[in-house]
């Protein structure tokens, strides 16, 4: 069976935060952590907090703002994290809501209603509770048929969640899938660790993956392969769960947000993607200069950079990769599949593609398409 993507969608949150909203209310934090503690410092038994800049964060990562779908809270310095109403039983769910936002006009976009829909894929970081499956409440608000579950490999979620959507046409288990990808960014990271709080933002994307015999799409792109690989790394560490309250613990210690070595994961994982990738071309019959467009993983411009020069042997520019995360910052599992969503129309028919992750676990996963 030959396997299209046939349509994409894309949630982007109302708001808006820019490095400088972010960096002065981070400062004015710090300010007032600084005069709180004022005698423990003076005493020497607590560093003093140190301003975050604006310079820092452009230099060192490439990203100028994000959104967000809360912004009064993180920028709030008596506060420093969103503030999300809670739902009742029977409402939508917030990263339901976003989902069936981005999974709607993915579906508009592959020519589908939900009806035609029999698979539900909702891959992600976090999920917003142990169940029922996130996916199945999607699967009733769009209205598919089939069956439907939840999956995270941080990262790595939608290119993991588009290899098990090819498998499931190819094997006969599905007919139409759709994979979502909803990260609420903003509830996991410390917006009150400065090595940390310009990182991320929120967003949701989707996928419908179908055979190629039912695709009616203006626009369809060939699965030629897909690739997964994970190996182990505590360098990129989340220790919330559900045994934290029997651990007898802080609930709110450090450990329970998104932590990372960022200098470790630049330098481990640049070398890992460029082989995966170049490993899964050549089984596929094709060399790293062949491809058109490659759309990476959103976590650092530098990063990419590297990726691309170790693959292609030289420096690319924003037509060969292209890079979302200077607007929408690490979107951790969708910012491969925005970059895709936002700059795929204007490939040729024939035109090969590489959708690239690579994130917590260490994971790594790519999809190789060509345009039909
Ligand atoms: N302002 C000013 N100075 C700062 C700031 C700041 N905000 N933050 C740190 N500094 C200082 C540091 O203290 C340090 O000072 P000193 O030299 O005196 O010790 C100096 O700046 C340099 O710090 P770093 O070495 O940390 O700076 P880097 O140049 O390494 O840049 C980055 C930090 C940007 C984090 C960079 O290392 C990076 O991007 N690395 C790649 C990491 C990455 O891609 N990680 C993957 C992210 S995880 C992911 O994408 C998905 C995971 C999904 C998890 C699920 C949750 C969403």
């Amino acid at each position: 069976t030959r396997v299209v993507i046939s349509g994409t969608g894309l949630f982007r949150p109302p708001h808006v935060i820019s490095n400088a909203e972010l960096v002065a209310a981070y400062n004015r934090y710090a300010e007032l952590q600084n005069e709180q503690h004022a005698a423990a410092i003076a005493a020497g038994e607590r560093q003093a907090m140190v301003p975050s800049s604006v310079e820092f964060i452009e230099k060192a990562s490439g990203i100028k703002q994000r959104y967000v779908l809360e912004k009064d809270g993180p920028l709030d310095p008596t506060r420093m994290y969103p503030r999300f109403a809670p739902r009742a039983d029977d409402e939508l769910s917030l990263m339901a809501e976003i989902a069936v936002d981005a999974a709607q006009q993915a579906l508009a976009a592959a020519g589908k209603t939900g009806a035609d829909v029999d698979m539900v894929i909702c891959a992600a970081s976090n999920m917003q509770r142990a169940y029922p499956a996130m996916a199945i409440e999607i699967q009733q608000a769009i209205g598919a048929g089939g069956f439907g579950f939840d999956m995270n490999v941080a990262c790595s979620s939608a290119t993991f969640g588009l290899e098990q959507a090819v498998n499931a046409v190819k094997s006969g288990s599905a007919k139409c899938v759709l994979m979502v990808n909803p990260e609420i960014t903003s509830a996991h990271i410390e917006w009150r660790d400065r090595d940390c709080h310009f990182i991320f933002g929120d967003v949701c994307t989707a996928v419908v993956v179908e055979a190629a015999d039912t695709a009616t799409a203006a626009q369809q792109w060939d699965v030629l392969g897909t690739r997964l690989a994970t190996k182990f790394s505590n360098a990129i560490r989340n220790n919330f769960g559900f045994m934290n309250s029997c651990e007898d613990g802080d609930p709110d210690a450090r450990d329970k947000k998104f932590r990372q070595e960022g200098r470790r994961v630049f330098k481990e994982v640049v070398p890992m993607a460029a082989a995966h990738i170049e490993a899964h071309l050549t089984a596929l019959g094709h060399e790293s200069t062949d491809v058109r467009r490659y759309w990476l993983h959103q976590a650092n411009l530098g990063m990419n950079q590297l990726v691309l020069k170790k693959l292609v042997n030289r420096e690319v520019g924003a037509d060969i990769a292209p890079l979302i995360l200077d607007e929408y910052a690490n979107t951790a599992s969708a910012g491969s599949i925005i970059a895709f969503h936002e700059h795929s129309a204007d490939l040729a028919s024939g035109d090969l593609g590489v959708i690239c992750s690579f994130g917590a676990g260490y994971s790594i996963g790519s999809v190789v398409v060509r345009k039909r």
